[in-house]
């Protein structure tokens, strides 16, 4: 019997579209295009798991959809393919990373083919490709030659930087010096994870609270020299472009809080001998506030300048240059055992919870409070980070919670200068210092600014002490530069030249590889077992690859390598002109094509990919390669989807866990494992969950492992789904349609696998109101014929046609599903089917059940592709319902009934109803006393 057998259909038609480049992009567009774009994958070794195709199934369709619009799509996909986990196998098996990367890819590449995406392969990229990556290098080289020209807020050649007189003056090293200093690319010594025990730097992920995640040593975090990209000098303009992009308000507000700009005062502290500050006030009123604060001040960054007269300490970072100088022969030893324990923290674990339990040191130091001349004594606490603000702080304890619980801790005095509203409940307590408050109020114990609201005094006072250059006016962003080097082996090596001296020895000028010389491509390596220095893996290659001799001059490779990030900032971009192998871009291709039109990813690419890819783009715009000043102009985030939610945590016999997708019901009813072995579903409290090894137990019963449940898919809970097993089952085209069907795009949704089932069956029903099933062979169902639609199946078409196409556009595609099941139930009901009918049905159904639908098309005796048809339109006049019934009654009794159609006036339904000949019957020689019409309801007449 022809059933529908989508592992025989499927494969027939990806292979179809391969043969005829279906889906091949148009290099420029005709008409009006759409750039739609997934956030492409990690090729990992597990391969897809049903979390991609969420997204990669939404993009499809509306890729498929506008290109039966008549729009020319670009829809491309690629591989976001240097990283960790590679390199991680090849040190354990001396494998080069490109193998196995190539091999995770290829998986991929087939397991994408295999669920019917109309991706244009010919334009697929990793970003590991020597071609591709010569270009990620090329775009550093420009980041290297730009300086940002903060009074035009934009990217400049830096040959363009104007050059201080004094800095001429000092010959070309100065200047040299001075142009680096100024580049968005730059060097400087950054914090790393660096782990002794493993010989190693870390990144941030293979840290786990300050241990390294292999073996569990011990991480400490050490300064090396770095590249940094100077992205907060973009702030200002990553923030206002934000205002005019389709994205999430949530994704936009968590960038905004990424960037956290705010605005508060620097103010000076002195900090220098006692007998001198008359002379230091003096001075500073004549200088002014000046751009370094000098030996005898400690600088501190503050949005609340209003709350001076409650500064009763200072804390400066662990890290603060001044640590040394402020910390007394006493403080010594403590201070320098507290600054080494503080260098195994991580930013997180310093600053996560107000209330966590502080830790500090005294220097035995103290600085001049500048509105009341009162000496303060100088802490050095962990909750103050070197790189923010200035690194120091003054510390309010009555206004502020860090400091507050710090001031609890020490023992120091908690002095409130703001008077909250007097209705507030907890006001006595927050006067007598027992409660910080950390909101706007009144002035008090703040001298002559008393009375006066926040927002006035903190005006007042900054001008106050800028008057006497202890204070301006600063804003801050929390922002801080991208730490763009890592010293891994599996990354794009950085195309810069050290230049050496005669010894040897790094002269500190440094040159970027000619672009004619690019790529710099990885040197070979023997193994890629750590080398036991905190220095870069690439140190470990041969002298051939270190060092380079250019007229004359010795140079050594920069031996750092970029990080992932590096190559996932600008992938869409070589998507529109992938073979190009002149320059980054043709600017026909690029003005055609750019903006994205949709992109479509996981959420949890919120900030860092979405800002660093913005960046970059931004400093390409500022230096002329690329069109547009934003990349992506609407953005969705997919929702998670979660395990099966179903049933929880399968086990055989045995206790080993049985994948839900996995357990069958056998003839009797009983759940056995797809090997027919007998299992058990262990009901789960949630908190009766314990991670072991590998897996998940029951804390009660610690054997019993547990898989399973509605939890993020991870493989330690044995809760994957794959898509291989579901297409084998179920096929490609139900997969697509569930994952659309569960629930709107953005949702976190549980999966389940009788859900596949459903649209499965849904699929099926498709295919038999076409097909006769019960037939020998693959015949039409009896049904189809050539005749017109009557009314009612061309209402019931086109309000399909206008649901699902207004749905595809929304990308509501859960309710465009539940719209086409309506329409199938509609014509698998009708005796008899129009073909012209069910062809408008299968082109509206295509771009999410591709392969039945080609399938179909073609046994309708079609030629050609489907997805080249055009989108089917709707009559507005055909969606009306054409004639409703109305009873008509006679004295309360209904006696007749009429159809008209359903917009009729009360006159008109009146005398339709007096025209039908059974009322005429029947009112013949009586009197009419009254008339009772409700249009769309009824007609009531009363007769004597
Ligand atoms: C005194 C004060 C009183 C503060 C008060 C707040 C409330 P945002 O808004 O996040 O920019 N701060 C400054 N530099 C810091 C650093 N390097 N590490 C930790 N904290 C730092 O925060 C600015 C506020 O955070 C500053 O204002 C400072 O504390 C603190 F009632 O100064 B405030």
């Amino acid at each position: 019997m022809p059933r529908y057998n989508p592992a025989e259909i499927e494969p027939r038609w990806q292979a179809f579209w391969e043969q005829n480049r279906t889906f091949t992009t148009p290099e420029l567009p005709s008409g009006p295009k759409r750039y739609v774009l997934d956030m492409f994958p990690y090729p990992s070794g597990d391969g897809l798991h049903v979390g991609h195709p969420e997204g990669y199934t939404a993009t499809d369709i509306v890729a498929r959809f506008a290109r039966m619009r008549g729009e020319s799509v670009l829809h491309p996909m690629g591989f976001d393919a240097f990283g960790l986990p590679a390199e991680e196998h090849a040190i354990k098996t001396g494998e080069h990373p490109r193998i196995q990367t190539q091999r995770n890819i290829d998986n991929f590449t087939r397991q994408l083919k295999m669920l019917g995406f109309s991706y244009d392969w010919d334009r697929a990229i990793a970003t590991t490709d020597e071609a591709y990556f010569r270009w990620t290098q090329w775009i550093f080289l420009q980041l290297y030659d730009t300086w940002f020209d903060s009074e035009q807020q934009q990217g400049r050649p830096i040959d363009e930087l104007p050059i201080p007189a004094e800095v001429t003056a000092q010959g070309n090293a100065a200047i040299e010096a001075y142009r680096d200093a100024n580049r968005l690319a730059y060097e400087s010594d950054a914090l790393v994870n660096w782990c002794p025990a493993l010989g190693t730097v870390l990144a941030n992920e293979e840290v786990i609270d300050g241990k390294s995640e292999r073996g569990d040593h011990p991480v400490q975090r050490i300064a090396l020299r770095q590249w940094m990209l100077r992205i907060t000098k973009y702030a200002e303009r990553l923030l206002d472009g934000l205002d005019d992009l389709d994205w999430p308000t949530g994704i936009k507000k968590l960038q905004q809080d990424w960037i956290g700009r705010s605005t508060g005062a620097e103010v000076d502290f002195y900090v220098g001998d006692p007998a001198n500050l008359d002379a230091w006030k003096s001075e500073r009123s004549k200088s002014g506030f000046s751009a370094e604060p000098g030996d005898a001040a400690l600088r501190v960054y503050t949005t609340r300048p209003d709350t001076l007269f409650g500064a009763t300490y200072m804390v400066v970072a662990p890290e603060h240059p001044m640590v040394k100088s402020f910390t007394t022969n006493e403080q010594s030893a403590a201070v320098v055992a507290y600054c080494e324990k503080a260098s195994f923290k991580s930013d997180r674990e310093r600053t996560d919870g107000g209330d966590k339990v502080k830790t500090g040191v005294f220097t035995g130091s103290h600085a001049i409070n500048p509105v009341n001349g009162q000496p303060i004594p100088i802490w050095i606490a962990d909750y103050v980070l070197a790189g923010y603000g200035t690194g120091a702080i003054m510390a309010v304890p009555a206004h502020d919670d860090r400091d507050f619980a710090f001031a609890k801790q020490f023992d120091l005095p908690i002095v409130p200068v703001v008077d909250p509203p007097s209705d507030h409940p907890e006001r006595d307590a927050i006067l007598a210092g027992d409660v910080c408050f950390v909101a706007e109020g009144q002035a008090i114990n703040s001298g002559e600014f008393d009375g006066q609201t926040t927002a006035e005094v903190k005006a007042a006072v900054t001008n106050s002490l800028n008057q006497k250059g202890q204070a301006t006016e600063a804003v801050n962003y929390k922002l801080r530069d991208w730490l763009f080097s890592r010293q891994r082996f599996w990354g794009e090596p950085f195309p810069i030249l050290h230049e050496l001296d005669a010894n040897g020895k790094p002269t500190g000028i440094k040159r970027g590889v000619d672009p004619a010389d690019l790529p710099v491509l990885l040197p070979d390596l023997k193994d890629y077992k750590p080398h036991g220095r905190p220095e870069p893996m690439l140190a470990k290659a041969d002298d051939d690859w270190l060092y380079v001799t250019i007229d004359g001059k010795r140079y050594r490779r920069e031996t750092n390598t970029m990080p992932q990030w590096a190559g996932s900032c600008w992938y869409y971009l070589r998507y529109i002109d992938t073979e190009n192998s002149e320059r980054l871009i043709d600017p026909a291709k690029e003005k055609a094509w750019m903006p994205v039109d949709l992109y479509v990813g996981g959420a949890e690419h919120a900030v860092l990919h979405l800002l660093y890819s913005r960046f970059w783009h931004k400093v390409l715009y500022d230096r002329g390669h690329v069109s547009t000043p934003e990349p992506f102009g609407k953005l969705v985030n997919q929702g998670m989807i979660l395990g099966d939610v179903e049933y929880t945590g399968f086990v055989d016999p045995d206790g080993n866990p049985v994948s839900t997708s996995d357990v069958r019901k056998d003839a009797d009813g009983n759940r056995v494992s797809k090997e027919g072995i007998p299992v058990q579903s262990t009901s789960i409290d949630e908190d009766d969950v314990e991670k072991k090894g590998e897996g998940f137990v029951l804390k009660s019963q610690p054997t019993i492992k547990v898989d399973s449940r509605a939890h993020k898919m991870s493989k330690a809970r044995g809760n994957v789904v794959n898509p291989d097993a579901v297409v084998r089952e179920y096929g490609a085209d139900a997969l697509r349609l569930y994952e659309m069907f569960m629930g709107p795009l953005e949702a976190t949704k549980p999966w389940a696998m009788t859900g596949v089932g459903g649209v499965r069956n849904f699929l099926d029903r498709v295919w038999r109101m076409v097909v006769d099933q019960d037939a020998d062979d693959l015949v039409l169902n009896e049904a189809i014929c050539d005749e017109a639609c009557d009314k009612d199946q061309l209402r019931v078409l086109h309000q399909t046609i206008r649901k699902v196409t207004e749905d595809c556009e929304g990308l509501s595609f859960n309710t465009a599903i539940a719209k086409m099941m309506e329409c199938t139930n509609f014509f698998t009901r009708c005796e008899k089917r129009p073909k012209e009918a069910m062809l408008t049905f299968l082109k509206l159904l295509s771009p999410y059940a591709p392969h039945l639908c080609e399938e179909l098309w073609h046994l309708l005796g079609q030629e050609g592709s489907i997805s080249k048809q055009s989108w089917p339109t709707w009559d507005e006049a055909a969606l009306v319902e054409s004639s409703i019934e109305i009873p008509v009654q006679i004295n309360g009794k209904i006696k007749a009934k009429i159809n008209v159609s359903p917009d009729v006036t009360k006159d008109e339904l009146a005398s339709i109803a007096l025209a039908d000949e059974k009322v005429q019957s029947l009112v013949e020689g009586k009197t009419i006393v009254k008339q009772i019409v409700v249009p769309g309801r009824l007609v009531n007449l009363v007769i004597k």
